[in-house]
């Protein structure tokens, strides 16, 4: 039997056949072979019932379209990445490692800006002037509501899955999508001083929404790491950047240092933005620890 893996913990895996969920395990050649299973993976399975592990035993794993090792999930189409500007502050460089994160795993990226309550107006302008010049932005107050249905138009029968750091908001998101299911996830308590609202959500769960979205809420983190990557690689990785490919003097120019570079042209116009390319050469600098 074919399904999809929904929900994983320890070991254990929970599988949707189109109908019911059944809990089992992976067979032993995929343990031995170390083959990692995430959620959103087709997978090739079978019951058997006297198996004290549970139902469900996974033979396969169906070749993926992609996957993602932070958050770990497989066959998305777009990923949102959710972050707020306060209450736990903007970090842009972790923002834009999982855009880049996305853009190399061929995940069509989307970006949601939450809890705008807190935000001052002038710096939320700015953020949100940024992400919406690339890519499909909402801002969000997932308290009230506000914003709730640009990002139900964004995610609209996709796979989606909703990441970014721990605290922002995501599990908040996801229970206004799931508000007609009747399904309530699990969200931080602000009033828990010893939790801080941190780390609320332990596993990635796929939840079916009415209009055939696949909505995946995922663990937060506070950092992140590119997978091992060519520094030469990671300018095209910035859709900005790729923008500019052609037009600087040198064919392999990597925006830094070079004469007659389109990129930093773009930068001193303000049509590239300053946070970006700090990002940019932040994730260049990482990537040199790969150099050998
Ligand atoms: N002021 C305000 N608070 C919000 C908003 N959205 C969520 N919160 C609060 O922020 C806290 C964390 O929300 P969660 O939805 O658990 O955050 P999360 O991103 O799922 O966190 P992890 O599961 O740890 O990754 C909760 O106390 C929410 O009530 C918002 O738009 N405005
Ligand atoms: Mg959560
Ligand atoms: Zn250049």
């Amino acid at each position: 039997m074919i399904g999809t893996v929904v929900k994983g913990i320890g070991g254990f895996y929970f599988v949707y056949d189109g109908n019911d969920v059944v809990m089992g395990k992976a067979r032993g050649n995929l343990k031995r072979d170390k083959e990692i299973i995430y959620v959103g993976d087709i997978v090739d399975f079978e019951i058997d019932e006297n198996d004290s592990d549970g139902e469900a035993v996974i033979n396969s794993v169906v070749e993926r379209r992609n996957h993602l090792s932070r958050p770990p999930v497989s066959n998305l189409d777009m990923l949102v990445v959710v972050f707020s500007l306060v209450q736990p502050e903007v970090n842009f460089p972790v923002v834009d490692k999982l855009i880049a994160a996305c853009e190399q795993a061929g995940i069509a990226p989307a970006v949601c800006i939450s809890k705008i309550d807190l935000a001052e107006e002038k710096s939320l302008e700015e953020v949100k002037a940024i992400y919406s010049a690339l890519y499909p932005t909402a801002i969000v107050n997932a308290l009230s509501g506000e914003g709730i249905e640009d990002l139900e138009r964004i995610i609209s029968g996709k796979n989606v899955a909703l990441a970014g750091p721990s605290g922002v908001g995501k599990s908040t998101i996801s229970n206004h999508l799931l508000a007609d299911l009747g399904i309530e996830v699990e969200t931080g308590d602000v009033s828990d001083k010893t939790r801080r609202g941190r780390h609320t959500t332990r596993h990635v769960e796929i939840f079916a929404l009415s209009d055939g979205t696949q909505l995946y809420d995922t663990p937060g983190f506070t950092s992140l790491e590119l997978q091992e990557t060519e520094p030469s690689e990671i300018r095209k990785l910035f859709k900005e950047m790729r923008g500019c490919e052609g037009e600087c003097r040198y064919r392999d120019c990597m925006h830094i240092n070079e004469p007659d570079c389109a990129v930093k042209t773009a930068l001193e116009k303000g049509d590239i933005s300053r946070s970006r390319y700090d990002s940019y050469l932040h994730m260049t600098e990482e990537a040199k620890k790969w150099l050998k």
